[in-house]
């Protein structure tokens, strides 16, 4: 139990140098330093051991508060300042939030295998519900417990507060998001790391650390609130192109003056050691049509999971993430000792047709001198000596966006299939370490073409009798995103936790929507597909890319997929093509090792092909990660196996729906 002490408290004290906040646990332990500035960390952040498993406990309190607020006293003129407790510096600008425990990224949860999370969400916004979803557990045992308002669970109102509680069962690198609204992308988000014993981690061999302030959490930022910029899109000329990035909720971006220089809030810095291999994860929390590329100076990343699933490793010179993805890259600290930039830069809407959204980290060699303890079974090797607060020192000339490439092999390139260059490497092409299982057999039971585009219609949340769309400026046309012609629009109650109110016409899909042409009218509805439970189900995601250049990121809830295909064949394609293509047998399919992720990309005009064994019986959102699409409906529900084969729902879970007095004759 000493041992633990001495752990925290070391681990603390370089939190608050990486300002990558710590939550709120319930843990009492004492404060030992003068530095700590934020609570201590939780006991289950912790080296995991076989067999030993903890319940988690955590406070969430959801709330609306401020960037650079009072709490920030003389940020950035006194750096300290800036790393106080309840100081959300981000990127300097003044700007609205949606917080938890007022950190941004929130609480980090961290637990290993098969804890127990716990999770008590006090609703503290002023008019808004909200739902907490973690992103990456597939919840077998506790589907309710899936955070999709309207899907698994009612909105949480304003005033209330809803207990999560279910088991990590995936390990790896996940996060959790608010799932309503625009909430995710005003802040409230943070890491959810599930780690292994050694015994069980088939990449233990290639790393020596895995520590908690190697995560960073990756989103593209705007001086303005996400609502507001919906808005403004939505209903005028407002354009939907991010301003800037943020790197564990830091950047550097607004100019402030101090003692006649300029000066800017922190940047994120991850320290390391010479000689040593860490693990490094990426979460990409990202908001719009903002792909980040990312590279490190003077060194190479050696790719060894996404979404939390390991595969063989690979060593690239830059990566590429979607919003919602993850991935895991093992540096090694073989340079000379210095600091060295971590670059970011958006691409698609964040390009240099616009606004060039691009950020940095700082990768910082340890120099002190002081003892080494060399044993990783405790994580507290050297973290002692990055107390001193390593002020502004940066690695000569910040970045801009256009040095901000590095040339050579890259992971997940936008726009990129498997017939690729040489310099590419798509995600089919990556191996699962997982082997073989039936979702890779050559024919699925279910095969689904999912087709999406931008289409023009006569969308009456956009667009009404006087200004329809064919009658304003085409800055203010708002295209629609759908998937197979048709928006989802969510029930009124909760589809999983009170199934029970299902009947015959809530659902719908193409075909009920037939006589209603919805390639030319407008259709929403609930979209629901069934699924039998077992199916082996092939999803063919094709982005048809005749309306502008995007990227969407697809996520799936209640399960991991294998990513068997993806291919780039022109500027657009039709669904037709594809289908014809398959066919004709011209579809290449990983069906050997394809690595299993739960997001993905599909390159425009192209495809992306997804398998998962539909063994997880529930209502699952498949959804779009681009706040402003899902937003609007670009999603659909997978009804998978009879309602009686679903879970019980717990007793006294709280339901929601319309209510009408009932006509008295
Ligand atoms: C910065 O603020 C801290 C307290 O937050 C204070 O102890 C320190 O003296 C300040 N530094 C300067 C240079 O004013
Ligand atoms: C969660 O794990 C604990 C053991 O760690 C077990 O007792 C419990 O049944 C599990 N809960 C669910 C919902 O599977
Ligand atoms: C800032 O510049 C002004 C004018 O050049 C000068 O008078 C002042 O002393 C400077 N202040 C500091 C703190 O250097
Ligand atoms: C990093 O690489 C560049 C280009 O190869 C080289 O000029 C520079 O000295 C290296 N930096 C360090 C600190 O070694
Ligand atoms: C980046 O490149 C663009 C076009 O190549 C150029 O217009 C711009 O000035 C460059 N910006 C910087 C900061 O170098
Ligand atoms: C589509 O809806 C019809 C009518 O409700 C239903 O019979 C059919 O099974 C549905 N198809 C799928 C794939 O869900
Ligand atoms: C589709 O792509 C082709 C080139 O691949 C292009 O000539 C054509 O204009 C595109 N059609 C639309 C509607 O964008
Ligand atoms: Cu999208």
């Amino acid at each position: 139990m000493k041992n633990f002490a001495i752990v925290f408290v070391s681990l603390h004290l370089l939190w608050t140098v990486t300002a990558f906040k710590l939550n709120d646990g319930q843990t009492s332990a004492t404060k030992k330093s003068d530095y700590v500035l934020l609570d201590e960390p939780h006991p289950c952040t912790r080296k995991c051991i076989q067999g030993e498993s903890m319940v988690c406990h955590y406070n969430f309190e959801v709330e609306n508060y401020y960037t650079m607020s009072k709490a920030c006293h003389d940020c950035p003129s006194n750096r300290t300042d800036c790393f106080k407790k309840d100081c959300i510096a981000a990127d300097g600008h003044d700007r609205a939030l949606v917080s938890v425990n007022r950190q941004i990224p929130g609480p980090s949860i961290e637990v290993c295998l098969g804890d127990q999370i716990i999770v008590k969400v006090e609703n503290h916004l002023m008019t808004e519900s909200t739902t907490i979803h973690w992103h990456g557990q597939h919840q077998e045992a506790t589907p309710y417990m899936d955070g999709v308002p309207y899907v698994t669970q009612c909105p949480i109102p304003p005033k209330t507060s809803f207990t999560y509680n279910f088991n990590a069962t995936y390990a790896g690198t996940h996060f959790w998001h608010s799932h309503i609204g625009m909430q995710r992308v005003d802040g409230c988000y943070g890491p959810l790391v599930v780690r292994v014993p050694e015994e069980s981690n088939a990449l233990a061999p290639v790393y020596d650390y895995d520590l908690p302030i190697h995560t960073m959490m990756l989103i593209d930022w705007e001086g303005i609130s996400a609502v507001e910029k919906f808005l403004y899109h939505s209903h005028s000329i407002g354009n939907n192109k991010p301003a800037t990035l943020l790197i564990n909720g830091m950047g550097s971006q607004k100019e402030f003056v101090h003692e006649n220089k300029t000066i800017y809030t922190p940047l994120a810095r991850f320290p390391v050691d010479q000689g040593y291999r860490y693990r490094f994860r990426v979460i990409n929390a990202g908001y719009l049509n903002c792909p980040i590329e990312m590279s490190v100076d003077n060194h190479t990343m050696e790719v060894i999971s996404s979404d939390g699933a390991d595969v063989k490793p690979v060593k690239a010179d830059s990566l590429v993430t979607y919003a919602g993805e993850r991935f895991d890259f093992v540096l090694t600290a073989d340079q000379p000792k210095s600091l060295y930039w971590i670059r970011f830069r958006g691409l698609m809407d964040c390009d240099e047709r616009y606004n060039m959204a691009h950020e940095a980290a700082v990768l910082e060699y340890y120099t002190g001198s002081a003892k080494r303890e060399d044993d990783i079974t405790t994580n507290s090797r050297f973290l002692k000596d990055f107390v001193e607060l390593k002020d502004d020192i940066l690695p000569p000339s910040k970045p801009n966006w256009n040095d901000s490439h590095k040339p050579g092999i890259q992971i997940n390139s936008l726009n990129e299939g498997t017939e690729g260059k040489k310099t590419h490497i798509s995600m089919p092409e990556l191996s699962a370490l997982q082997k073989w299982d039936r979702s890779l057999e050559f024919k699925p039971d279910v095969q689904l073409f999912l087709g999406y585009d931008f289409y023009k219609l006569e969308n009456y949340h956009f667009h009404r009798p006087g200004y329809e769309f064919y009658n304003v400026t085409p800055a203010n046309q708002m295209l629609t995103p759908q998937i197979n012609h048709i928006s989802m629009e969510m029930p009124s109650f909760s589809l999983l936790s009170q199934r029970d109110e299902i009947v015959d016409d809530t659902f719908c899909n193409e075909t009920t929507v037939q006589d209603k042409d919805c390639v030319n009218n407008y259709c929403e509805c609930p979209y629901v597909y069934q699924i039998p439970l077992d199916a082996v189900v092939e999803l063919v995601i094709i982005d048809e890319g005749f309306a502008y250049n995007a990227n969407h990121p697809l996520h799936l809830h209640g399960y991991a997929f294998r990513v068997v295909a993806m291919e780039k064949i022109g500027e657009n394609v039709t669904v037709a093509q594809v289908k014809e293509r398959d066919a004709q047998g011209l579809i290449k399919r990983n069906l050997l090792d394809a690595p299993y992720k739960d997001t993905v990309t599909v390159p425009d005009g192209g495809y992306t092909i997804v398998r998962f064994h539909a063994t997880n019986p529930g209502f699952w959102i498949f959804h779009c990660h681009l706040e402003m699409h899902v937003e609007v409906g670009m999603a659909l529900v997978f009804k998978v196996g009879d309602n009686k084969q679903m879970l019980k729902v717990p007793e006294g879970f709280p339901r929601c729906g319309n209510y009408a007095p009932i006509a008295s004759n």
